[in-house]
């Protein structure tokens, strides 16, 4: 079949839209129909050039909602008309990594996935005869994408595309990485570096379990008082503050119990970790650096018993979480609404990006 799609040609250079050939989904693979799509600061980092698993030309996106409209031979948990979430982190139930229950990092497609393919290792996308390659296995910057079975979530069927596309990943991103991740506990005094689409769902997350003192750190000054509805307490200005680590040691007797940051820069990762409490903090990394980038600190920090991890996705398993956190949306318990600060159709998707660049949108959603 054929569909409207962004492409990415090129590193650094915009998406334009065109109508490429879409092949039909093949054993253990589902066509969707995208719905909506948000646009995420990931998309941008691969589109800028600065992600090492970046290829062109490629179909971005990675949080989507829409419809099945076609299963292929061996599928049996979906069928045409379920309403779905892709799943740029699937959960097949049956890797070492799902097993283990350490984990939501499924690794049964990870290698295709990485290098733009389906997990036969080919592309059912073409153009002119000349195969483009997947996105993060989703692709929802396409009107219609195929997917595997294990990446895609099936949601609730009175769940309004246009909002609970975010959970297909800031949402999730964000208020797993307090909930799954870190384990947040009531009272705990949160700090949350960058308040953008990521990090205001932390916000959200760490006001939803309870928090205490949840400080926010960003450059931009327009982000405090989205921040502040959110449940931030305490705005840091890093332009405005001498020592940022020293006035959050201050604010919090000591450092905070956790740091999560959402930016992807490196100084930044190091200001997170150290603003922490001695003995106990954590510091939780969840921004994606660029290619080549590393992270530094006094080995004496770590020994002094803080720790640094990570969050991919939140922590969340897709296919049995996201279900749960489109029902939180649907019950009232979490706001995304006024997240989605602007909508427009596939053919401004460039201006969504440079909205974001710009720092005037927290997120940006395609309706197709
Ligand atoms: P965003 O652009 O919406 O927000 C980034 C925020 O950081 C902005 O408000 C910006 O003003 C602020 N900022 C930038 N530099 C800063 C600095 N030096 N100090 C303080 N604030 C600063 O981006 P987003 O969509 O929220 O994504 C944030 C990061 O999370 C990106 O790196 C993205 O790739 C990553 N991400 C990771 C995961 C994951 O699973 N680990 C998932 C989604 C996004
Ligand atoms: N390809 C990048 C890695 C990018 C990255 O870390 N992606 C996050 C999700 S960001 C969503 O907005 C993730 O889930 N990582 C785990 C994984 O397996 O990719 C690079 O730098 O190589
Ligand atoms: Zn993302």
């Amino acid at each position: 079949m054929k569909t409207k799609a962004a492409v990415a040609w090129q590193a650094g250079q915009p998406l334009t839209i065109e109508t490429v050939d879409l092949q039909g989904p093949k054993f253990g693979e589902v066509l969707v129909e995208i719905k909506a799509t948000g646009i995420c600061h990931t998309d941008y980092y691969t589109l800028s050039g600065a992600d090492p698993e970046g290829i062109f030309p490629a179909i971005l996106g990675h949080e989507g909602a829409g419809i099945v409209v076609d299963v292929g031979p061996g599928v049996t948990t979906l069928k045409k008309g379920d309403h779905v979430i892709p799943l740029y982190t699937p959960e097949c139930r049956q890797c070492k990594f799902c097993l283990s229950r350490k984990t939501n990092l499924c690794q049964l497609i990870r290698g295709t996935q990485g290098k733009g393919l389906m997990p036969d290792a080919t592309s059912r996308f073409s153009l002119d005869g000349k195969p483009i390659f997947h996105y993060m296995g989703t692709s929802t910057f396409s009107n219609y994408t195929v997917a595997p079975e294990i990446s895609l979530a099936k949601i609730r069927e009175d769940a309004p595309f246009d909002k609970v596309c975010y959970i297909g990943c800031g949402v999730t991103t964000g208020i797993g990485a307090v909930i799954f991740t870190a384990k947040v506990e009531a009272g705990a005094n949160v700090v949350v570096f960058g308040l953008g689409g990521i990090g205001l769902n932390v916000i959200q997350g760490a006001k939803m379990v309870g928090a205490d003192k949840i400080i926010g750190v960003d450059l931009n000054p327009e982000r405090e008082a989205m921040a502040r509805q959110f449940g931030m307490t305490h705005f840091i200005n890093p332009k405005t503050t001498e020592n940022v680590v020293d006035a959050i040691v201050q604010l919090t007797d000591g450092g905070a119990d956790y740091s999560f940051e959402c930016i992807g820069n490196t100084q930044v990762m190091r200001q997170a970790l150290e603003c922490t409490h001695k003995g106990w903090g954590r510091s939780i990394i969840i921004g994606v650096a660029e290619a080549g980038a590393e992270i530094s600190t006094r080995p004496f920090q770590l020994v002094t018993g803080r720790k640094w991890e990570g969050s991919a996705f939140g922590g969340a398993r897709g296919r049995t979480d996201v279900p749960k956190i489109v029902d939180w949306y649907m019950e009232g318990k979490i706001n995304i609404d006024d997240l989605i600060t602007h909508t427009m159709p596939l053919e401004d998707i460039n201006k969504g990006f440079d909205l974001m660049k710009r720092g005037e949108s927290i997120r940006g959603v395609v309706l197709y």
